[in-house]
C-alpha cells in the first residue's frame, strides 16, 4: 500500500514549516512568487497556526523581520521568491548586517536542472549576498534541508547575530524524503570567558579611573544585559553614553546616562569621552560615526573592550584590553569585582557642558520629539527612517528600555521606517509604536501604507517635513558652500490625501499647540494616525562634528 511505504515522507516545503514550528517560529514575513508557490501551498494548509504578514514590496518585509527580531529578540524569518524578489530583500539584509540582527531570509530559486542557465527569475542570491551575511546556503537536496533551516536558525542567533539566508529550488520544495528531527549538534557549544587575569586588570583600571566612561551599544541589548550594565555603572558610579544601537540600556534619565556620543552626540557626552581616562567600551564596535578622527578619540583614556565577537578588537582603536566572551558572564564578573565608589565631581563637571534649550512654545524638532514623547513615554518603541529627523529623535527621546529604538544605524537606509514599525508591530501588539519620518524617506516606502491599513496596525506616523532632503542639505549648506543640488523637495506631495487613499486618517499641525490637540485627540484610537509636521528648512542637527574631525571639535551652529 502507497501510504505505508511513503508513511514517514513529506514535501521540502512541509520540512521547512515543521522545522520552524519545531523552533516555535509563528510569524513570517513574505511574499508569494513562482518558485515558492509549493512553500506558499503548505502554508496554505498552516495559516491557523503561522500569522503571515504580506507587505506591498520585498525590501520593506526584510525591515519589519528586522524590527520584528530586534524588538523581540526573537529570529525574524521571512520569504522571498527567485529573482526580483530577492534582490529585493538585498537592501534589507544589508541594514540587518551592520545592526548584526538575527533573520532568517528564504528565497525560492528555480529548478535545480535550471541553475546556471539564465534561467527566467534567476539570480545567483547566495554569491550577492556571502558579503552581508552571517552565512547562507543554497540547498540542492531535500534531505539536508531540515538540518539547514535548524542550523541556520541557530547561526542566525548564536553570539554575534546576523542575517542568515538559505536559497532553495523549487524542484527541493516539492521533492519529498523521510523527515528526521534535526540533533542540533550546535547548540552545546562552550561559552568562552576570559582569564581571570584580565577581568582583575580591567576592575583594576576601574577602581583607579578618575574619569572614567562607559560606552554601551547595541551588544548590551542583545544580550539583553540592561540591568546588569546598571548594576556595573551604578556601583562604581560611571557615566554611561551609548551608541544609537545602545539607546535605551540604560534609561535616558538615569542620572548617569550621558546619551549619544559621536557626530551627533551631545555637546557634554562628545566633551565627557574626549576628558575621560578609562573608555569601557560594551558590546560596541567604536564606528567611525562615534569615534570621528580614530587617532585623536578619547586622547587621554585607556580603553576597555568588551565583546562577544573577537574580530571587534583593535579593529577601529589600539592597544586596549580585551575581554571576549558572553557579556553577561563577563559583567557580572566585573561587577564583583569593581569597587563601590562615588564620582559627583567628574558627573558635575561633565553636565557644566550642557547647552541651553530651546523655549517650549517654539515648533522646532526638540520639542515636537519631546511633546509627542509625553503622550508616547510608557511602553513605547520608537522606529525612524534616516537623516535628520532620526537624530533628533535618538538626541531628544528619553528612551526607558532598550529593544525600544528601532533605527538603521549602521547602514543608514533611507526607507526603513515604515516597514520597520510594521514589523514591531506585529511583534508588540500590546505596545505603542511610533514612527518618526521625513519626507524624503516616506516617499521611499510610502507604498506600505497598504499593509498598515490591510492589517489594521495602529501606528503613530510623526512626518518632520522641511520638504527637503534635509541631513544631505545641511552638509552641503556647512560644507559645501550651500550648493543645494538636488535636496530641496519643490514636489508637493498632499500626504491627508494620500492617507485617505488608504483610510488612514491624517493631520497636518503647524504650532505646538495644534500638535497637542491632534496628539489629544488621537491618542487611543486603535487605527493607524499619520501627523505631518511643517517645519523650517532651515532647522539643522547640532551638535555636528565635520567628518574626519575629533568629536569635541563639534559644532553648536553654522
Ligand atoms: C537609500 C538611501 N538613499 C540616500 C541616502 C542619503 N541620505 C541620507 S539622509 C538623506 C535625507 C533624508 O531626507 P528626509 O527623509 O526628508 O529626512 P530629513 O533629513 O529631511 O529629516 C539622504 C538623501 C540614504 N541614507 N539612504
Ligand atoms: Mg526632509
Amino acid at each position: 500500500m502507497r501510504g505505508e511505504y511513503n508513511y514517514m515522507k513529506m514535501s521540502g516545503s512541509k520540512i521547512i514549516l515543521k522545522t520552524l514550528r519545531e523552533n516555535n517560529v509563528d510569524t513570517l514575513f513574505g511574499y508569494p512568487g513562482g518558485a515558492v508557490i509549493p512553500l506558499y501551498d503548505a502554508l496554505y494548509d498552516e495559516i491557523e497556526y503561522f500569522n503571515h504578514i504580506r507587505p506591498a514590496h520585498e525590501q520593506h518585509m526584510i525591515h519589519a523581520a528586522d524590527a520584528y527580531a530586534r524588538t523581540t529578540g526573537k529570529v525574524g524569518v521571512a520569504i522571498a521568491t527567485s529573482g526580483p524578489g530577492a534582490t529585493n530583500t538585498v537592501t534589507g539584509i544589508a541594514t540587518a548586517y551592520m545592526d548584526s540582527v538575527p533573520l532568517v531570509v528564504i528565497t525560492g530559486q528555480v529548478p535545480n536542472m535550471l541553475l546556471g542557465k539564465d534561467s527566467f527569475q534567476e539570480v545567483d542570491i547566495t554569491g550577492m549576498t556571502i558579503p552581508i551575511t552571517k552565512h547562507n546556503y543554497l540547498v540542492r537536496k531535500v534531505e539536508n534541508l531540515a538540518e539547514v533551516v535548524d542550523e541556520a536558525l541557530e547561526v542566525a542567533a548564536e553570539g554575534r547575530p546576523g542575517p542568515v539566508l538559505i536559497d532553495v529550488p523549487k524542484d527541493v520544495f516539492l521533492a519529498e524524503t523521510e523527515y528526521k528531527k534535526p540533533e542540533g549538534k550546535r547548540k552545546q557549544k562552550p561559552v568562552e570567558v576570559p582569564s581571570e587575569d584580565l577581568l582583575e586588570r580591567a576592575a583594576e583600571l576601574i577602581n583607579k579611573s578618575k574619569k572614567p566612561v562607559v560606552y554601551a551599544g547595541g551588544g548590551v541589548r542583545i544580550s539583553q544585559n540592561d540591568e546588569l550594565l546598571q548594576k556595573l555603572v551604578e556601583k562604581n558610579d560611571i557615566p554611561t553614553a551609548n551608541s544609537f544601537m545602545g539607546y535605551g540600556t540604560i534609561p535616558r534619565e538615569h542620572r548617569l546616562s550621558l546619551g549619544l556620543v559621536g557626530m551627533h552626540g551631545h555637546k557634554e557626552t562628545n566633551l565627557a569621552v574626549t576628558e575621560s581616562d578609562l573608555i569601557i567600551a560594551i558590546g560596541a564596535r567604536f564606528s567611525d560615526r562615534v569615534i570621528g578622527k580614530p587617532d585623536e578619540f578619547a586622547p587621554k583614556a585607556k580603553i576597555i573592550h568588551i565583546d562577544i565577537d573577537g574580530t571587534e578588537i583593535d579593529k577601529n582603536t589600539k592597544d586596549c584590553v580585551p575581554l571576549i566572551g558572553e557579556m553577561k558572564k563577563i559583567l557580572e564578573k566585573l561587577v564583583e569585582k569593581v569597587s563601590k565608589n562615588s564620582r559627583e565631581d567628574w558627573l558635575k563637571e561633565i553636565l557644566s557642558n550642557k547647552i541651553e534649550e530651546p523655549d517650549k512654545s517654539l515648533f522646532v524638532p526638540k520639542n515636537i520629539l519631546e511633546k509627542t514623547n509625553e503622550y508616547y513615554s510608557e511602553n513605547t518603541i520608537v522606529a525612524t527612517d534616516v537623516g535628520q529627523h532620526q537624530m533628533w529623535t535618538g538626541q531628544f527621546w528619553k528612551f526607558k528600555k532598550s529593544n525600544e529604538f528601532v533605527t538603521s544605524g549602521g547602514l543608514g537606509t533611507m526607507g526603513y521606517g515604515l516597514g520597520a514599525a510594521i514589523g514591531a508591530k506585529v511583534g508588540n501588539p500590546k505596545k505603542d509604536v511610533v514612527l518618526i519620518t521625513g519626507d524624503g524617506s516616506f516617499k521611499m516606502n510610502s507604498g506600505e501604507l497598504l499593509t498598515l491599513a490591510r492589517y489594521n496596525l495602529p501606528v503613530r506616523m510623526i512626518m518632520l517635513n522641511n520638504n527637503a532632503l534635509g541631513m544631505v542639505r545641511q552638509w552641503q549648506r556647512m560644507f559645501s558652500n550651500s550648493r543645494y543640488s538636488e535636496t530641496t523637495n519643490k514636489d508637493y506631495v498632499d500626504n491627508v490625501k494620500l492617507m485617505d487613499a488608504y483610510g488612514i486618517k491624517g493631520y497636518v499641525v503647524k504650532s505646538m499647540k495644534e500638535l497637542d490637540k491632534v496628539l489629544e485627540k488621537t491618542r487611543n484610537l486603535e487605527e493607524p494616525i499619520f501627523i505631518e509636521c511643517k517645519i523650517d528648512q532651515e532647522e539643522s542637527v547640532y551638535p555636528i562634528v565635520p567628518p574626519g574631525r575629533p568629536i569635541n571639535e563639534l559644532l553648536l551652529n553654522g
